[in-house]
């Protein structure tokens, strides 16, 4: 009989897909670390270092389990691609026949497909990850323009049975957003987080051997904190719930200088690795609701409704859109990314400490990602394709499909509206309500027009008088055009003459 070969890419490290039910020696699963999928974005060191290690241990735990596989470590060939890799092991095992778990990237969907050939026969199974499918979505959403993910989420809901009392939603609302916008207080004690240690000294030095462009920094890898197997990323998940899922909800949208996870679960690595299932962790959510008092149906339904509505709706969106997506640039927006985006030196405390904190950890919450960084790109009319790039390097948990819809729909409207209502777009008034990162700023968060202005004052009104014939008919954005109205014609001069001074001068911010 031919022999078999599974192909198992480093975001498919899913330990409960029925593939590793049975042994067989007529079946090899391939592992291929390659120059390419580590090089087609800028990744953030720790994502390449994470993603080996995490290979590496998946591999050891099924040859223990006595599976057959072969491993191509980075440095065992000068090979760079994932094809040519492939072919060698094709010929190494003697097999033509390779099976693949549908890769969660449109890129190495085609490329894949690309390889099917008289040679090599490849087929896709389903990676047995996600709660939806694509074509659930593209039956809920026939003949409509934008989806609405708040529909998605509640059928989701009523099919999981997840925080329903019967057909209704427990506590007898679907959605409990708009208790999820508290600051945090002064002298809030953050509880502790609990953090996996590895030794990642190996791999670490492997990946600066082969010489692959990374960003970001790796302070010690003797200690690694990104979980590396499901052991460890349940460890940190349990440990959460433990800990800070009670206030999840309070906080979600708080942002601060003195932490760089808040009430965070830190699990996006682990998820979008499959190391564990996005269904189990809304179910362990759910059943330390119920069972502790102290936990609050606003945390809890605000957790599941991230994983549950926004996780499995941004998929879908992702598959039903592609390629095209990748291409929306609604405000048409032109200008570079600004240099300190590499690097955190600016004067605005804000991005400094965001984009800082995301090179140390290669990690930054939602509100940070949406709501500073990505705030101010939109302002600013950065090229989406720039800003795409540097959200698909900069976090470990980047992957196109759920970066990209993020980045390119959620946060820079550049679909003009498939995805989020109103762009999400806020002045210094925002920040100061949610974080601290005004207090000691070079800029004054309450003028718009000096020479020490904040820039998103600035820029905020900018953007609205700049776009004005694609924004003025959306309802929600009617108030702000009021407002702007309202301002007399040399405040909206001044305005100007500052956005542009602003805009000529992003690098120096
Ligand atoms: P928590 O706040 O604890 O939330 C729990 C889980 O919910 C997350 O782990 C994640 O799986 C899911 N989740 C929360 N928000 C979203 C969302 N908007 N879309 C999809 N899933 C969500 N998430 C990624 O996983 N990869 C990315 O590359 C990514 N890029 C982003 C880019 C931008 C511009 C923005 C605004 C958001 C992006 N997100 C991305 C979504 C979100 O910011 C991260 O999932 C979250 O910050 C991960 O941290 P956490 O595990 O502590 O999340
Ligand atoms: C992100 C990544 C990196 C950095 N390196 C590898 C690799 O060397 N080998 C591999 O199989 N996968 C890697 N990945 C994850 C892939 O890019 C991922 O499988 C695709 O993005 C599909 O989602």
């Amino acid at each position: 009989m031919n022999p078999t070969i599974r192909l198992v890419l480093g975001d498919q490290l899913n330990p409960l897909h029925s593939w590793y039910t049975t042994t067989s020696k007529n079946i090899t699963y391939v592992f291929i670390e390659c120059k390419e999928e580590a090089s087609y974005a800028p990744h953030h060191i720790q994502k390449v270092v994470g993603i080996f290690t995490s290979m590496r241990d998946f591999a050891q735990r099924l040859r223990d389990q006595g599976h057959q596989v072969w491993y191509h470590h980075i440095l065992d060939s000068t090979a760079a691609e994932l094809s040519s890799i492939l072919y060698s092991a094709c010929q190494e095992i003697g097999s033509s026949s390779v099976v693949c778990q549908e890769p969660d990237e449109y890129r190495v969907k085609q490329y894949l497909q690309k390889l099917n050939s008289t040679t090599l026969h490849l087929s896709f199974e389903s990676s047995e990850h996600f709660i939806s499918s694509p074509s659930e979505f593209q039956e809920m959403f026939k003949g409509k323009k934008s989806f609405l993910m708040e529909t998605f989420y509640r059928k989701l809901r009523k099919r999981t049975g997840l925080l329903m009392d019967g057909k209704e939603p427990h506590g007898g609302k679907w959605n409990l957003d708009h208790q999820n916008r508290k600051k945090l207080p002064k002298n809030h004690l953050l509880p502790p987080v609990y953090l996996p240690i590895t030794d990642v000294t190996e791999v670490y030095r492997d990946v600066q051997q082969a010489g692959l462009r990374t960003i970001g920094t790796l302070q010690d890898p003797k200690q690694f904190y990104w979980p590396t197997n499901t052991d460890q990323a349940w460890e940190v998940f349990d440990h959460w719930l433990n800990h800070k899922f009670g206030l999840f909800g309070d906080f979600q949208d708080a942002m601060t200088v003195k932490d760089w996870a808040l009430y965070h679960s830190r699990i996006s690595f682990a998820l979008n690795t499959k190391m564990i299932d996005p269904l189990e962790v809304c179910r362990r959510a759910e059943n330390k609701y119920r069972s502790d008092p102290s936990i609050a149906l606003n945390a809890a339904e605000g957790f599941i409704r991230q994983i549950l509505g926004w996780r499995e709706f941004m998929r879908s969106v992702y598959w039903t859109s592609m390629p095209d997506f990748a291409s929306v640039n609604y405000f048409n927006h032109k200008s570079d990314l600004p240099d300190w985006f590499w690097t955190g030196k600016t004067k605005m405390k804000c991005q400094e400490h965001t984009i800082t904190q995301s090179l140390q950890y290669g990690y930054a919450h939602h509100i940070q990602r949406l709501m500073v960084t990505g705030n101010f790109a939109l302002l600013a009319g950065i090229d989406p394709d720039q800003v795409d790039q540097w959200y698909l390097g900069i976090y470990v948990d980047a992957f196109e499909w759920v970066e990209i819809t993020n980045t390119r729909g959620m946060s820079q409207y550049a679909d003009g509206g498939k995805i989020a209502t109103k762009p999400y777009v806020a002045s210094a008034n925002y920040m100061n309500k949610m974080g601290d990162y005004c207090t000691n700023c070079s800029y004054d968060h309450k003028t718009k027009t000096e020479t020490n202005s904040c820039p998103l004052n600035t820029l905020y009104w900018d953007f609205f008088d700049r776009n004005r014939s694609k924004l003025d008919t959306n309802f929600r954005l009617g108030m702000v055009y009021r407002t702007y109205d309202k301002m007399g014609p040399e405040l909206k001069d001044q305005i100007r003459k500052r956005a542009h001074y602003v805009h000529e001068h992003l690098n120096e911010l």
